[in-house]
């Protein structure tokens, strides 16, 4: 590729990329555009180096497979920093670390960290370009993988130049694999520096620096660094929402779509439910993608408008199956760079969960020899496809509408095996920030502590957050004081096991049931009764057809436990005692209405059935006659 001549002349820019340049001492600068043809030499270059295999043509075109430094597989939180000028600022539940002493860390270790590469300047948008939601990033890197995978999953384009003029704001993102090659060195395959592992914001100079991974979030610096951890202040200091959240329009029989945003910790199936197919028996039903991960959402009018500010999915490929997720299996299809997935001898890819049968023979994400009775997995357990949205079967008409698309309703959702009913509604708004700020999920596996012992994760945003989580659930509180059209709030849990320890719920398409309930309570049509933890849907309210689901089985599934749950409150006061002055003093009021309605309960709360709910439904319907009797006096 041949060096162009710099394309801006943005005075902020081109002193930035001059300091960093004499600062990293690469051997080249290479400004990026954006274009097929560029991305193209990239992935030849990247498949000379060894680090990109080219997948066979005809069942995966245009598709790489990379494997990693065994070190470096994942996102590092124990290494990744928020350096606010004050250590409160951050909070409780962020690493922090001093600004100026992370800078002279930092300045020590890129001093000549690109001798022997190219040092790529990747001008990007989050969000359509030019639409007001939308912010610009510049990405100095120098790993050619990097720019390949920003390539999918953000907006890169020359265009970026003109909207930033000469003076406009920019977001910079410093990106080393500290690995430098020195003179008669040879380069290896998946460089890094697994030792001096550094991700770093700075909040309110809004500025990353991340030094010494390749992989993921550590190095794709638009998504979790810029988009959650930078937007996450950016929001908070001009007054909207960047969220840990997947957007789906849900469409029913008349073509009416209502818009919903979701946050689930890590391993709860959201890429599954932005991609949810429905149920046969659900005709004339869809569920359509805005996004599958992150959601910038902005007051207007007072409503709430959401973005998807990725352009690409970067999927956990692991369990993923036409069976599981047809549509993640089509939007990778073709055009994708799969990352520490296992080589079928046909030169595809291959994963656990991938086919039920298990090819008799692979190379593994190490590179080894691998067959069904080899005892380590053949795709590493966070092993990734990066894939562009556009390629999903159904992304909305309206993903990349940059004025947004309306939420009606917030979901979260953990992974509670016991004591968590299917699905519930906040009281209020306030009461639905308090559910999302305790959401959590069950300690799976005894290695990661108690088993039982829930992992608290506010609005899944708990590594993602870039200022004090004390400070967002105010942020959070105040959003709902200058909306005139609030969005619902809900809980759901799709992981609630019998005595037997077996999952009571389905799950995957079926939960369209519990959305279509959600949808309906948005539209004021559904009907719901108050239980301990909030509204909840009866047995009638949810439409079964085509779902052998007892009553029984129902009762089990929303039943809550008062012991159970008075303890749980408990577990919550004793989490949120942590933010001290930051805790907003509503969420203590929170937990004694919540303690109140559990001891007023029985020992175990379970929905009543179609007779007793008739009452109350009449009862309901002479109050309001009642009520506006006295109204007319
Ligand atoms: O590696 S990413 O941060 O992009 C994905 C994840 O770990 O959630
Ligand atoms: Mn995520």
């Amino acid at each position: 590729m041949k060096q162009k001549t710099i394309p801006t002349k943005n005075k902020k820019v081109i002193n930035w990329i001059n300091q960093i340049a004499a600062l990293c001492e690469p051997d080249d600068i290479y400004w990026c555009d954006g274009s097929d043809k560029e991305y193209a030499c990239l992935c030849d270059l990247l498949v000379k180096k060894g680090t990109f295999i080219r997948l066979n043509a005809k069942k995966r075109p245009n598709s790489f497979l990379a494997r990693s430094n065994p070190k470096d597989v994942a996102r590092v939180e124990a290494r990744t920093f928020i350096c606010s000028e004050n250590k409160e600022d951050a909070g409780p539940t962020n690493n922090w670390a001093d600004p100026q002493k992370m800078k002279k860390t930092l300045g020590k270790l890129f001093k000549g960290c690109m001798h022997g590469r190219t040092m790529y300047i990747i001008p990007f948008s989050m969000g359509p370009l030019g639409s007001d939601i939308a912010q610009i990033g510049i990405e100095i890197t120098d790993s050619p993988y990097v720019v390949v995978n920003m390539r999918i999953m953000t907006r890169v384009s020359e265009k970026v130049w003109s909207i930033l003029g000469d003076k406009g704001f920019f977001i910079p993102c410093l990106h080393s694999v500290g690995h430098p090659i020195e003179k008669g060195e040879k380069d290896v395959t998946w460089p890094c520096n697994p030792d001096n592992t550094y991700i770093t914001h700075f909040p309110e100079t809004r500025e990353i620096i991340s030094f010494g991974s390749g992989y993921g979030g550590n190095a794709l610096l638009g998504k979790k660094c810029l988009a959650l951890r930078i937007a996450s202040k950016m929001a908070k200091d001009e007054g909207w929402l960047a969220e840990h959240m997947l957007i789906a329009g849900i469409e029913n029989p008349e073509g009416k779509k209502t818009y919903i945003a979701a946050a689930f910790p890590s391993a709860c199936g959201k890429t599954n439910l932005a991609m949810l197919i429905p149920p046969k028996s659900f005709k004339g039903w869809k569920v359509w993608t805005v996004g599958d991960d992150i959601a910038w959402i902005k007051p207007k009018e007072g409503k709430l408008y959401a973005i998807n500010p990725e352009a690409g999915f970067f999927g956990v490929a692991p369990g993923t199956s036409v069976k599981t997720n047809k549509n993640a299996m089509e939007t990778c299809r073709a055009n994708t760079i799969f990352t520490n997935v296992a080589l079928t001898d046909d030169g595809d890819v291959w994963w656990e969960g991938m086919t039920e049968e298990k090819p008799s023979h692979l190379i593994d994400w190490q590179g080894h020899d691998w067959t069904p009775q080899t005892k380590t997995p053949a795709a590493h357990p966070n092993s990734r496809f990066t894939a562009p949205a556009k390629q999903d079967p159904a992304i909305d008409s309206d993903w990349e509408n940059p004025e947004g698309v309306p939420i009606s309703a917030f979901i979260f959702g953990g992974r509670l095996a016991t004591n968590a009913p299917l699905v519930y509604q906040s009281f209020n708004w306030a009461h639905g920030v308090y559910l999302a700020a305790t959401l959590g999920s069950e300690k799976t596996a005894a290695a990661e502590g108690t088993m039982g012992e829930i992992r608290r994760d506010p609005f899944a945003m708990l590594p993602f957050c870039g200022y004090n989580m004390g400070d967002y659930f105010t942020h959070w509180l105040d959003i709902g004081r200058k909306l005139t059209c609030i969005p619902l709030m809900f809980r759901v849990n799709w992981f609630r096991k019998d005595s037997k320890g077996n999952f009571i719920w389905p799950g995957f398409g079926e939960n369209l049931r519990v959305l279509r309930w959600i949808v309906e309570r948005v539209e004021n049509k559904a009907s719901a009764i108050e239980s301990p933890l909030g509204l909840m849907p009866t047995y009638q309210s949810i439409d079964w057809r085509g779902l052998q689901f007892s009553k029984e089985q129902f009762i089990d599934l929303m039943s809550v436990d008062k012991v159970q749950g008075l303890n749980e409150a408990l577990a919550q006061l004793t989490y949120m005692k942590q933010f001290k002055k930051h805790l907003p003093p509503e969420f203590l009021n929170e937990v004694s209405l919540l303690s109140l309605r559990l001891v007023r309960s029985n020992e175990v709360w379970s929905v009543p059935d179609m007779s007793s709910l008739k009452e109350i439904t009449v009862q309901k319907k002479s109050l309001k006659k009642r009520t506006l009797k006295k109204g007319k006096k």
